[in-house]
């Protein structure tokens, strides 16, 4: 049995560690292995060395092959003098090589910091100064942004950083050939304690810079096969990366890492248009990918024109934000009989609905919890817990759910309650009979909500309705400053067509029979909503347009 590890003192500085109570039970019930994070790789290249592994624009390398060219890259990782325990930051595009990178560097002993291709210079000094990181690797251009002249400025400030390797042309960097073309092997890495990190995923939140999370070699490695077990997977499988690619959903939910640990190919696609993917799902036979809604409804949108609609799909997650019922039936009807609700998070816990589930509980709910030792409270703002089946916070514990964020005691103190559950900040509630009993449904995030004049009005449920309309693309309710009182309702929307006005809107509502608390006040027209890195609406970014 591992005890808790006394090497790597800088890497185990600020991450707090499974109880030891809990992670035996972990074990005991088999969930955590005590293999590292890797041994994914080793089995799929042992097990399947012929079969392709990973796909993109321009390559494509069996899980032999993956396995050689991540060695080939610990090697180059180790003679920059990166040690085992150093962490890494990694921002690449969707490509073989964000998994030769990923392999490459756990081969190493390293621990990937995944940054995403949409974050800037305030995140990554952020990641970088957090985790003291001594190394950066990146691609040259993403969607036209210059990442080169971002690290000239992070290096400057983060003297730690002591290594930048550029995929392209790489400035005044290292070229993608440091990495690739050290030569000698790589010494056999000393076993690894999997109750350490083997991964600093970041926090998917909207508001302030995001936090680091420490996934252990056994939390993340039972995450990605228990998800793609649940999914049914197998080596007949192939799985689309279409979000970015270090975004735990893609990743590891069930993801590049799930599909491996059943022999399943994976392809990469920077340009997640419908266009482009549909090619990419007929041309590969793509039977999985997950969605952010948005995408998800632009895909099902598409289907009405694109010529070959993706009909080797059999399994489409769709995650990440809140979806209506009405929207459920409309991607189950044009996109794919194969959708799957999941409700997840960088910090851990997964939901999702099951192939085979009823559609009164596809369409209703965001799924059940993917281990039966997952742990939900669902509790009032005062912290006690709620009646069965009402609404409340979601508070979780669990194998594979974090317990506390990296280096962030503050934050910590916050999000966690004495006895270690964690404190989602999504409301919730859990059905308790019927089809949907242990299924749950989000309805909102606690603090999303409005406080016009002594009334607390739920965003969400705003939005639902505002998304009925027909005019209306896109909508956000937001709340902006008013002095009498204290907060107004701003719906910005995007508008499909001609804009509708005010009062057009209310009397849209009014047909509906919505609440006299639940207008907007305010109107505003936006040419498009603010995304997040993964693609969720900006809400912080939605009041700054709207404010100017
Ligand atoms: C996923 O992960 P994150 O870390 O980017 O965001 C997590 C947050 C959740 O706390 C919740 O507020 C929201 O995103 N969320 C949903 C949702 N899925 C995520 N809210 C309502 N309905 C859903 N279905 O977003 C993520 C990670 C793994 C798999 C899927 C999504």
């Amino acid at each position: 049995m591992t005890s808790p590890a006394t090497d790597h003192p800088d890497l185990l500085n600020g991450f707090v560690p499974f109880p030891p109570e809990r992670a035996r039970q972990y074990r005991d019930a088999g969930y955590w292995t005590g293999r590292p994070l890797d041994s994914v790789l080793t089995r799929a290249a042992a097990t399947w060395p012929g079969c392709t592994a990973i796909i993109d624009a321009t390559q494509r390398c069996s899980f032999a092959e993956l396995e050689q060219a991540a060695d080939r890259v610990a090697a180059g990782v180790a003679a920059l003098g990166i040690a085992d325990g150093d962490r890494v930051l990694v921002q690449l595009p969707n490509s073989c090589r964000f998994a030769v990178t990923l392999f490459g560097l756990l081969r190493a002993g390293a621990v990937p910091v995944l940054c995403l291709p949409g974050h800037r210079a305030a995140e990554l000094g952020h990641f970088a100064r957090v985790s003291g990181a001594v190394a950066l690797i990146i691609a040259d251009r993403i969607a036209g942004f210059d990442h080169v002249a971002m690290a000239r400025d992070l290096v400057a400030d983060h003297p730690h950083l002591r290594h930048v390797v550029v995929d392209g042309d790489c400035g005044p960097f290292l070229p993608w050939s440091t990495l690739t073309d050290a030569g000698a092997a790589i010494a056999p890495r000393p076993p690894i304690d999997p109750s350490r990190p083997a991964v600093l995923l970041v926090s998917g939140g909207t508001t302030g810079l995001p936090k680091l999370i420490a996934r252990t070699h056994d939390d993340y490695l039972y995450t990605a096969t228990a998800s793609a077990a649940a999914y049914g997977m197998t080596a007949q499988d192939t799985y689309l990366v279409a979000l970015p690619a270090g975004h735990n959903f893609p990743l590891a939910c069930p993801g590049l890492l799930g599909s491996m640990t059943v022999g399943a190919a994976t392809v990469f696609t920077a340009d997640p248009s419908p266009e482009n993917a549909f090619a990419l799902i007929d041309r590969h036979r793509v039977t999985v990918t997950g969605l952010v809604n948005a995408l998800a409804k632009m895909w099902a949108q598409a289907c009405a024109w694109e010529p070959v609609p993706p009909t080797s799909l059999r399994v489409v997650q769709v995650g990440g934000s809140r979806m209506s019922p009405d929207d459920a039936r409309f991607l189950l009807e044009r996109l794919s009989p194969g959708i799957s609700q999941i409700f997840g998070m960088a910090e851990g816990m997964l939901n999702f609905t099951r192939p085979g589930d009823p559609l009164d509980v596809v369409m209703h709910t965001q799924g059940r919890p993917m281990s039966p030792h997952d742990e939900m409270r669902v509790v009032d703002e005062n912290g006690a817990e709620v009646a069965p089946g009402e609404e409340g916070e979601l508070l979780v514990r669990g194998p594979y759910t974090l317990n506390g964020y990296y280096r962030a005691e503050d934050a910590n103190a916050r999000s966690f309650t004495s006895d270690g559950f964690y404190r989602t900040g999504d409301r919730v509630r859990v059905f308790t009979d019927g089809p949907r009993a242990g299924y749950l449904e989000v309805t909102g995030r606690i603090k999303d909500v409005i406080h016009r004049g002594g009334e607390t009005v739920s965003a969400t449920d705003l939005e639902d309705h505002l998304h009925t309309h027909p005019g209306i693309r896109a909508a956000a309710a937001v709340p902006l400053p008013d002095a009498f009182l204290g907060e107004k309702i701003c719906a910005a929307v995007v508008f499909a067509g001609r804009p509708i006005t005010l009062s057009e809107l209310n009397a849209f509502l009014d047909s509906r029979g919505v609440s006299v608390h639940l207008r907007p006040d305010v109107l505003v027209a936006l040419p498009s909503l603010p995304m997040t890195a993964v693609g969720k609406v900006d809400k912080q970014r939605v009041v700054r347009s709207v404010t100017g």
